[in-house]
């Protein structure tokens, strides 16, 4: 449990007694206390505590803090929320000490999403991006770049100032190159945050196919073997000798070696039969998957005689994969009609062979699609594309302005423009509204 605010120690100091007999009061310095924690509502009994103490501002959130570690019991915890809270402690708000981190001015709003970016990393890659991002990768750049136009800004405002005196403070080719300086990074910076445009960043590998061909089978050897859900209710894609048992979509979470994905099981597509209700359906669906998929698996039934309309269309793309499926039984698919450029994986859900070829294939293409470039944190990439665009626009214009011996005053608005939305990203400035969607992500404790 974690408590935070002026006064913590003195809240504290009612229900826990440090094992070295010093009262708390008396802590100077960060410090690991251990103890027990004293409940008017357990009588006697006392309960084996250590208390992470930050007993002065030089804490997560810029004020006296202290983390509460006992036993794990949600009776007891309820106990210690009750005490706490009757010494005039209250509840926090979802992402509330990151907050304070935030006002307090410890992180900028870019390290505050890093943070949640860090909790709920799916993955090593968004992982790493995270903590670059928490650690300033971000911030620092775009503090400096705001740094930089703030002092052109002061110059030609200096400049505008003693206009009766025709000095002047900065030459118009100090001036562009300036304003070319930074609009390069800041057009750098928009075409990471454009490069991550969905909210969730884990890539879509969708498997493809003719009714039969064993795609639900290759779906769920592939999630015995690489699947994240480690829970007993995971659920299995229905398989059958019958085709057509899929129509539902099947979703499910794969870690290959740290890169995560998401794999899809669709309803197999078949071309020729007319088909209605919800036959149709699915496989509306199933193209709607194939449509938003980065990478598609075509699963091929080796054990059967080719198909003319089985075969994908564009076989050099490097997002496209054939797995060849029922492998273990004999061949009966004519490889010649599969052209050299792509490469057919052999595979068998039945035996497992060929799984780890794969995941393979699958982390090779999804490296090709650039889905894991992006070097910013999703959800502040959401948040901050159209400030950079704007910021980006206006230093165009201004660059415009300078070119054409443009009036200073417009000049001088569009670099307190780009400013602006500059520092909407790192909550230079910022209204109660941005707060509002960057910490109401968070949960309770954060
Ligand atoms: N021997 C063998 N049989 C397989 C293998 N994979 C799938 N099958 C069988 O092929 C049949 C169809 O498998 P499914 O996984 O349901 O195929 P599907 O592509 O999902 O089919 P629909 O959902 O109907 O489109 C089932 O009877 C499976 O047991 C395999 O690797 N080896
Ligand atoms: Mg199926």
């Amino acid at each position: 449990m974690r408590i935070a605010g002026p006064h913590v120690v003195a809240t504290l100091a009612g229900c826990f007694l440090a094992e070295d007999g010093q009262p708390l009061t008396e802590y100077r310095l960060p410090e690991c206390v251990r103890g027990k924690l004293k409940l008017a509502e357990l009588g006697a009994r006392e309960v084996p505590c250590e208390l992470y103490l930050w007993p002065t501002a030089r804490s997560y959130c810029r004020s006296p803090m202290a983390e509460i570690h006992t036993l794990g019991s949600p009776p007891l915890l309820a106990t210690v929320l009750r005490t706490v809270c009757a010494g005039g402690v209250r509840a926090a708000e979802p992402g509330e000490f990151t907050l304070r981190a935030f006002l307090g001015g410890r992180i900028d709003l870019a390290q505050a999403e890093a943070v949640l970016g860090v909790i709920d990393a799916p993955g090593q890659q968004e992982f790493q991006v995270a903590l670059e991002q928490l650690s300033g990768g971000l911030s620092h750049p775009l503090s400096r770049l705001r740094e930089e136009l703030l002092e052109l800004l002061a110059h030609l405002e200096a400049g505008l100032d003693f206009v009766e005196e025709d000095i002047d403070f900065i030459s118009a080719s100090e001036l562009e190159h300036g304003l070319a300086a930074a609009l390069i990074q800041v057009e750098s910076l928009a075409a990471q945050m454009t490069s991550r445009t969905e909210a969730s960043s884990v890539p879509r590998v969708v498997l493809r196919g003719l009714p039969n061909a064993g795609k639900s089978s290759l779906l769920n050897a592939m999630v015995e073997r690489y699947g994240t859900d480690t829970s007993s209710a995971r659920q299995a894609a229905l398989v059958s000798p019958q085709p057509g048992t899929t129509r539902d979509y099947l979703t499910v979470r794969l870690s290959l070696e740290g890169m995560e994905c998401e794999l899809i099981d669709t309803a197999g597509l078949d071309e020729g039969s007319r088909l209605a209700g919800p036959d149709r359906d699915a496989q509306g669906m199933t193209r709607q998957q194939i449509a938003r998929a980065d990478v598609e698996i075509h699963c091929l039934d080796a054990s059967q005689p080719d198909v003319p309309s089985m075969l994908p269309e564009n076989q050099t793309d490097p997002s496209v994969l054939i797995a060849l499926t029922k492998c273990d039984l004999p061949r009966r698919i004519e490889s010649a009609n599969l052209s050299e450029a792509c490469l057919a994986i052999q595979t068998s859900a039945t035996n497992g062979v060929g799984l780890l070829s794969l995941a393979d294939a699958i982390r090779a293409a999804l490296g090709n699609t650039g889905k894991h470039e992006a070097a910013i944190v999703a959800a502040t990439a959401q948040r901050c594309r159209d400030s950079l665009m704007s910021a980006a626009a206006s230093l165009r214009e201004a660059q415009r302005l300078v070119s054409a011996g443009g009036v200073e005053e417009l000049l001088a608005a569009e670099i307190r423009a780009a400013l602006n939305a500059l520092g909407n990203v790192t909550g230079a400035i910022y209204t109660d509204d941005i707060l509002d969607r960057v910490f109401s992500r968070f949960c309770i404790g954060k």
